[in-house]
């Protein structure tokens, strides 16, 4: 066929797909290993669009791609476009210090996440639609993890051993119409390490799995690049990509070339139970920091390095690590007695996951079986707050309650209801009912005596849960209507039952939640029922209409938004991008810093508060 379809299954590819061998267990031969079991049998690309933010506001207003562009939270940078970086600035670098590095930086308010939260949802359904499975995870706003093995078992079996050069691969096992012509004899885009050509046919440098694992992976370097230059045509997005067998892999080789570009990690992985070598994986690994790799959080990473190190590192907040202050993952990976039990010594404690130990030997190795959850309908909570310097009096966190509860109705309004909205406003229903309201709060650590105050290195905050009443879902009424009844109805006595004797101090923080969701009968749980069609003609036309205007005027309007900011500052929810969290509850509060009083994001914050007590 002139399309490349070739007979299902000839010979030297036949045994490709989950063979025993792909499922690789090895025996560490150092004492003290525990056996790793690595699943290398699945294909996973990851995506992660390139300054997401920046690039929302840029699809909103083309105008902008040109100018160097930064999006503002609190007083911080959360991402700019790449041409502000190429003129110096950087992520999380604070406003003030990108204004004296670039002073023509458009910086751009992004306090209100409903755009991004939008715009992150419209790209997830346009990812996952080249899925023949559901198999499509979104972490945080701007990354999706595709598990594509099937897709590849599938394009595996039909490939034509003898003119690999000549592909096809099937995007629609119903329509052989449905692809693109590739050439399997080579990766698409870089590879980790760099490679000159792929000894395919060379059986002696090669053993036979891991042969079929990099013919599993170039097909997944070509599907990679298909998608995503879909992704730019279509949608006008570009994303950075990983390709490899799990999660933690396909994230962190994406990163080896940004921004629009892909990365494989290429076999030999090692490990593997003939071959002794050490393969790329290590290598790979080994060079990271080890506060890089996801699924070490920040204070596991704290304790490594003190480990390591023999002495508490230093922070720098904003900035990279001092070289003297890091500590790779091999430094970690071959220090002596090294293995899951040790790690538990160092990493253990009241509140850490029982099995951490083990958990971090196996990401210290490259190992990651977790699979690529599958997409929900509905996100299991929705929850909205805000930090402050200090609220001290009942008027004030009533009007906070009532800026709060309208966000929240609108979120739900936005997350929960599936169907168009009709003239008359018919058509509508809700996909899911959550049954509790949470409002949790957090005060600030009180003053010592010489008027400094303590960070508390604990969540610290309080929190009330109550039914939540039916009439949260009237959508007769606006988001600001029935937020002031839920206020008066609810939110103010839950408040005064977690402060009975109305000394609340200072508070500086205020989540409103809704939880314990209950999905309505019949919503298609691997569906968003949205027509995504629509919703990017929509932000098209939206976008069209808005480039008409200038960028000078552009200009304008964001100074003049950022003159409000200073006086207005509610809304600031920032989603959270560790590795355990998903998309559930795009939260990641900000908390003041009692010494310099900066917004600080949370994960960021005891590096800040170390900070200070560094003396100069
Ligand atoms: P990239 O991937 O380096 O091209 O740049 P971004 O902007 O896509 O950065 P990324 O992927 O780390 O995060 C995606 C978006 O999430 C980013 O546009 C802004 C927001 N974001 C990321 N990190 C933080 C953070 O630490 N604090 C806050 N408030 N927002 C963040
Ligand atoms: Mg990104």
């Amino acid at each position: 066929m002139s399309n490349g379809y070739v007979e299902p299954r000839r010979n030297a590819t036949d045994q490709v797909t989950k063979n025993s061998d792909m499922r690789i267990t090895s025996m560490l031969a150092l004492a003290g290993m525990a056996a790793l079991r690595r699943d290398d049998s699945r294909v996973i690309i990851h995506f992660d669009y390139d300054c997401f933010y920046a690039s929302v506001l840029e699809a909103e207003n083309p105008a902008l791609k040109s100018l160097p562009l930064a999006v503002q939270q609190k007083q911080i940078v959360v991402t700019c476009n790449y041409e502000a970086r190429r003129r110096g600035l950087r992520k999380l670098q604070l406003i003030r210090e990108a204004r004296q590095i670039c002073p023509d930086v458009v910086i751009v308010l992004g306090e209100d996440l409903t755009k991004f939260r939008n715009a992150s949802k419209i790209l997830y359904d346009f990812l996952k639609g080249f899925l023949w499975t559901q198999r499509a995870e979104r972490l945080g706003f701007d990354e999706v993890f595709l598990d594509a093995t099937d897709m590849i078992d599938y394009n595996m079996a039909l490939l034509n051993p003898y003119d690999l050069a000549h592909s096809f691969f099937f995007l629609d096992k119903q329509d052989p119409t449905n692809g693109f012509q590739f050439d399997a004899t080579k990766f698409c885009g870089p590879t980790y390490p760099e490679s000159a050509g792929i000894p395919l046919s060379d059986n002696t440098r090669i053993e036979e799995s891991q042969r079929t694992l990099t013919l599993r992976l170039i097909l997944g370097s070509h599907l990679a690049h298909y998608i995503r230059s879909r992704l730019d045509n279509e949608c006008g997005y570009t994303a950075t990509v990983g390709i490899s067998t799990s999660k933690l892999l396909a994230k962190l080789v994406g990163n080896t070339h940004k921004p629009n570009n892909q990365t494989a990690l290429i076999p030999p992985y090692g490990l593997s139970a003939i071959s002794r070598e050490e393969g790329n994986i290590h290598r790979f690994i080994d060079d990271h920091e080890v506060g890089k790799i996801p699924g070490i959080g920040f204070k596991s990473a704290h304790k490594l390095r003190t480990y390591i190190l023999h002495r508490e590192a230093k922070f720098k907040p904003y900035t990279e690590r001092d070289d003297k202050d890091q500590v790779k993952v091999r430094n970690v990976r071959l220090s002596s007695t090294m293995g899951p039990s040790k790690l538990l010594d160092i990493l253990g404690g009241p509140g850490t996951p029982r099995d951490i130990g083990f958990r971090t030997w196996e990401l210290l190795n490259g190992v990651d079986n977790s699979e690529v959850r599958e997409a929900r309908a509905v996100p299991k909570q929705i929850s909205i707050e805000d930090s402050y310097m200090g609220v001290e009096n009942f008027w004030d966190v009533k009007k906070q309650l009532h800026l709060l509860s309208t966000s929240l109705i609108q979120r739900m309004r936005t997350d929960l209801i599936d169907g168009n909205q009709g003239t008359d406003g018919e058509d509508l229903r809700w996909m899911a009912h959550p049954r509790t309201l949470r409002l949790s709060t957090r005060r600030r650590s009180s003053k010592n005596a010489d008027g400094s105050r303590d960070y508390c290195f604990t969540n610290g905050r309080t929190s009330r849960s109550a039914p939540l009443p039916n009439f949260i879902f009237n959508l007769a009424e606006s988001a600001e209507v029935v937020a002031e009844k839920l206020v008066n109805d609810c939110l103010v006595s839950m408040f005064r039952k977690l402060y009975p004797d109305k000394s609340f101090g200072e508070l500086s923080l205020i989540n409103v939640a809704v939880t314990n969701m209950v999905e309505s009968a019949g919503v298609e749980k691997q569906s968003s029922g949205r027509d995504i069609g629509k919703m990017l003609k929509q932000q098209r036309s939206d976008a069209a209409s808005k480039s008409e205007k200038g960028t000078e005027n552009f200009h304008q309007d964001f100074l003049a938004q950022d003159e409000s900011f200073l006086n207005n500052h509610s809304g600031a929810r920032v989603d959270e991008t560790t590795w355990e969290e998903s998309d559930e509850e795009e939260v990641l509060s900000t908390q003041v810093c009692d010494v310099c009083g900066s917004h600080i994001p949370l994960f960021a914050f005891s590096a800040h508060a170390l900070y200070h007590r560094v003396p100069d």
